[in-house]
This record gives structure tokens, sequence and C-alpha cells, in this order.
């Protein structure tokens, strides 16, 4: 990580006063610590730049506009902790940022001195009326404590492989924290957040396309084995490519390939993968015939399924497996290669209900109108009602992917039916978006706007509100990718781009972290286990976050699931905890490579700590 530069001086030059949070939070944020000089922080001048030049009346300027409320409390309101049982607190008044007097005369002077807008901050402070001092609440509101900060990482992706593109197209995070990209030159690179030296990149031994067998793992689709290895299906490159009919996995301990022992029916480009079980990879269309075919772990082979009478119009279709081992179709997808590639609208949601280990049913749900191919799907859980649903945001470039909707899949029938679309609060079009689950359960929306600092948001489903969050500054599109980072972090790349960005939530910039002090590194499923942390007395949930693996705006595997949490005031460093069980199979949490977040009662997360769950 780049180091944020902080001086005392810096922050204090022009005789700006600190919030007090801001003063905790720089002593103690190690990654990114707070930069509160909005005159050396471009994405902060921005913000305030256009709050100042949006406004139309004195009111826009004198009140808070939106509110960031987080899922377990809000940075910005001390004392009174926003908890769903705490109505009053959800409804805090608008805060005042300044007096009708100083919001009139501030309209008056930019109107008069520069009707096209402030371009610089310095413009507004040069009218001796108005200092810093007036300002700081104005400034706390907009700065990185509400909004999070993009970052890039000091090295760029290298290239490497045989292809001609620069940049990374597939990202996962491995048990190990390293991240492996499958890059757009066709080759795959593992890469270390916490390294930023030029040996952060890795070459993984026994490369797919340079082995015999072997092809381009790129446009194939991947899942993580209960042993956690990354099971990549399909690809081949660019286009559909008959040799791409295998499956092969990476190591992440050995940084090592090796191809599966038999071949699926066929050669599939952009099929998806998501893990049934204990014991099974599901595989999911792809462009030659779509056959679903199913890997298993134990005998390292494919064999195919019957049942299948599902035609997807789209590749990738978005898919997620429910506690009860359904496999639920979320509409979105793939037309063809291509940003403008074409994409058929799919109206029919369906759910694949199996009937033995190698069959099962297609069963449609109620049609929905809006396409949503090219947009993204997660799986939310919770631990109030609705218990598990849904999410969709955005899609193929139209009127209608300005929107999300939801379908409940706590209980799930042919009646079921998506909610009515829902604009996102910005109004933005979102094709090829990111959307990554956070620790804190927020939903964390990036991308696929074609303009550089594009409008990122945030979503929390507790509270069902969506706060602004800083801009992207790349323009992150098609065959872009975002995944959650063990340091809580989100990394972005891809996209005809070498740079990887870092984005930190607001919760990075709040009050200290959490520490764990023991994490066990293996837990059964259902078993009753202690975590160890001296701030247990304020950890409010602690959660199980299964680490990313997408492409194309493909990943079924993001989970975010709270576990059963006891304090013990005998033991006021332990935390107790229930892992998750729901049956055989483990289709609420397959076996696996989890990261393990406590997250405090104002949503500050730990950092993750792999924890295998068997
Ligand atoms: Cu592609």
């Amino acid at each position: 990580m780049a180091k944020a530069k902080q001086t005392g001086a810096a922050t204090r030059r022009g005789g700006m006063k600190m919030h007090p949070k801001a003063k905790r939070a720089r002593k103690t944020a190690r990654l990114m610590p707070i930069q509160d000089d909005p005159l050396k922080n471009p994405a902060f001048h921005r913000r305030i730049l256009t709050f100042l030049n949006e406004a139309v009346t004195p009111e826009d300027l004198m009140f808070e506009r939106s509110k960031v409320v987080h899922s377990e409390g809000g940075l910005g309101h001390q004392g009174n902790p926003i908890h769903e049982d705490n109505p009053d607190a959800m409804k805090m008044k608008r805060k005042m940022l300044m007096d009708r007097g100083t919001a009139t005369r501030l309209l008056e002077f930019r109107e008069r001195e520069y009707p096209l807008g402030f371009r610089n901050l310095k413009e507004v402070l040069a009218n001796r009326i108005f200092d810093l001092e007036r300002f700081h609440h104005l400034f706390d509101i907009l700065s990185d404590m509400f909004f999070g900060r993009w970052d890039t990482f000091p090295q760029p992706i290298p290239r490497r492989g045989p292809g001609g593109i620069d940049g990374v197209v597939h990202a996962a995070l491995c048990r190990t924290g390293k991240v492996l990209f499958i890059t757009a030159d066709e080759t795959t690179v593992l890469w270390d957040p916490n390294n930023t030296a030029p040996s952060t990149f890795e070459d993984p031994i026994n490369q797919p396309h340079t082995m015999t067998d072997g092809y381009s793992q790129l446009c194939g689709h991947h899942v993580f084995l209960p042993d956690g290895q990354l099971l990549s299906v399909g690809g081949g490159g660019y286009g559909p490519n008959p040799a791409a009919h295998f499956g092969w996995r990476f190591e992440p301990g050995a940084k090592s390939w090796a191809r599966s022992a038999n071949s699926m029916s066929e050669s599939k480009w952009y099929p998806t993968a998501n893990i049934l079980n204990d014991e099974k990879v599901l595989v999911t269309c792809g462009n030659t015939s779509g056959n679903m075919e199913l890997y298993d772990i134990a005998s390292d082979t494919f064999s195919t399924m019957t049942g299948d009478t599902k035609h997807f119009p789209n590749l990738y279709p978005g898919l997620h497996l429910l506690p009860n081992s359904v496999m639920v179709y979320s509409r979105t997808g793939w037309g063809s290669a291509g940003a403008g590639g074409f994409a058929t609208a799919d109206n029919t949601t369906s759910f694949f209900t199996f009937i033995g280990p190698a069959s099962g049913i297609w069963t449609d749900i109620v049609t929905d109108t809006v396409n949503r191919a090219k947009g993204m799907s997660v799986l939310l859980y919770a631990s109030t009602p609705p218990y598990l649903r849904i999410m969709v945001l955005g899609g193929v470039d139209n009127a209608t992917n300005n929107t999300y909707q939801f379908l409940d899949t706590s209980v799930l029938s042919p009646l079921s039916a998506w909610s009515a679309p829902m604009a996102f609060p910005d109004g933005q079009h979102r094709s090829l978006c990111s959307a990554v689950l956070l620790p804190d359960g927020n939903v964390f929306v990036c991308g696929g706007i074609q303009s550089v600092n594009s409008p990122c948001a945030l979503y929390n489903p507790m509270s069902d509100s969506w706060s602004a969050m800083a801009a992207l500054p790349s323009i992150r599109d098609y065959h872009s990718v975002a995944i959650l980072l063990p340091s809580g972090q989100v990394m972005v790349a891809g996209w005809q781009n070498t740079s990887i960005e870092i984005y930190s939530p607001p919760y990075l910039f709040g009050s200290p972290r959490p520490t764990l002090t023991s994490v066990p590194s293996l837990v059964h499923h259902g078993q009753t286990f202690i975590v160890e942390s001296p701030d247990a007395p304020s950890i409010a949930k602690v959660v199980l976050v299964r680490p990313m693996a997408v492409t194309h705006q493909t990943d079924g595997e993001q989970r975010v699931l709270e576990m059963p949490l006891s304090h013990d005031p005998a033991h006021p460093t332990q935390l107790t905890l229930v892992a998750p069980h729901g049956g055989h199979p483990h289709a609420v949490a397959p076996k696996g490579y989890y990261m393990l977040f406590a997250v405090k009662f104002d949503g500050v997360p730990s950092e993750g700590k792999f924890v295998f769950l068997h």
C-alpha cells in the first residue's frame, strides 16, 4: 500500500480544526491514515466543490443531505448506537452545516465571481468571509471517514503471458491471502496485497497454457474447492476453444497448477461453476451445448447431469446455492463476448432442485421484465426476516439498468417473484458493475460506468439504505473485477488498465480496529468455538466470509455468515461462537476456507483471519 502522507503540520495548515474522531483515526488506522486536509486529498476536494457548486438554494448548503448508516451503528453518531431495536436513532435529524447567512453569502459570491462554479477550494477561501473553521463540519461529512478512499497500488500488473493485452480478467482470493489473477495476456499471476515491491507478482508453476492438454484459462470460471484449491473450468481464451474441456486445479501453497483426471463432455467457454456441498462442483452453461456437469472432488473427475432442460439466453449465468441445496438463477449473464455484445433478456428466473445425486429439475418462477444480463447478483443472509435474498444490480445498457431488485429466497416456489425494480439513489446506469459483500454485511457497488471518477455506492441491507462512496478513479467496465481482501479493503482491477486500485471503506477511518489474538485454524460445522480478542466486549458480531473468485460479474459464492455469538462476563476477552451447520450437505457454508472478521458495535471490523471450516 502506498503510505499515506501524514504530518501534523499538513493537517493543521490553514487553521482547519480536526474532528475529534479524525484525530483518533489518524493514530490507529494502520493501513490508510486519514487525510483530513481537503486541499491535499483530490477526491475529498472534488466532493467539497461538487457540494458547493450543486447548491441552488441556501438550504442545499445549510443541511447534510444524507447519512451513512452502518449495519451496527453510525460512524457519524456517537453515544447512541444505531440498531434495529433503536428506531429513534435510525431517524436522527439532518445536521446543520452552516447558518443561513453564510450559505446565502456563499451562493451570492459564487454567482457573482464564479458563475460556472468554484474550480478550487482556494477560490472559496480567498474571500475573507469564509475561513476553514466555518466549514469544519461540512468537511467532516465529506471526508474519507464517510466516503472511504481509493488508492493505487504502487506496482502495475506486469505482462507475463503470450497474449498482447495488458491487465487481468479474473481474480480469486486464495487461503494464503494472495490473489490469483487470470490475465488478459492469457496466463496466471499471483499477487500479494501486502507486498508493495515488484516481487509482489509471482508466476505459478505448471501454467496451464504451457502443459500437455493445456490452454488459456481466460474466460472459464472457477470456484474454491474444500481443500482451498481453486478449480478453473473451461475457458480457452477470447473465443470458444475446443481444447478447453478440462478442469485445472490451482494449489495456493505449492503455487502450482494441475489438470483434472478426466475431461468434461465438451469444451466450455463462459460457463458458471458453483460448489454444491462437501464433494461436488456444478458446472452450468458454457457456449457449446451447455450441458450441466458435476465435478467429483474425491475422484477429480467430471460427469454429466440429467434434467438439464434450461436454455440460458446468456452465458455465465448468475447462480446461487440456497441452504436447501436448491440452485437459483438470478438472470445475470452474458449474451456474447465484448462490451457491446448482444445480451438477450431472460425474463424467467428458475431454480434447480436436485432429485438425485446427478439429476434435477428446473422450475420457473413468476417472470420479470428487467434485462439483468451484464448485471451482478449477490446472496444476502440475515438473522432477521427476510432471512435470505438475492440482490441483482444493474445490467445491459437500457433504461432500466439504473435499478436493483430483490428476490426473497427464504421460501421459494413457482409463485415467487422479484421485487419491483428500484432506482439507485444516485440515478446511475450500471452495466458491468461489481458488487462486493463487506464483512459488516453491507454491499459495496463500484464500476460499470464508463467515466473516470464514477460514483460508487454502499447498500446497507439492514436499514435498506444507500450511501454515496468515494468515486472510482479509473473506468472499470468489461473484464473488470472487484474482490474483498483480508484487510477489509476491496481491490479493483481489469478493463484495459494495468493498475490495481484499492478501496478502503469508511470503517477503516473510524474507531480503532478490534484485534483478534487467537482464532482456531480449523473449525467443524456446528462446532462451538472460542475466539480471543482484547476488544471482545465491543464486538457486535463475528462473520465468516467466503473468499471471492470472480470474473465477468459472476461469482455465486459470496457469503457473509453471521455466527451465534455470546459474551462471557467471566472471560471478558473471549467470544463464544457457533460455526454454521445447516445439516448435510453443507449448503449454508460449504466446506472450505473462510475469512473470520469480528465487527464492533460501531461497524468497524477486524482484519480477516483464514479459518478452515470442515
Ligand atoms: Cu469476456
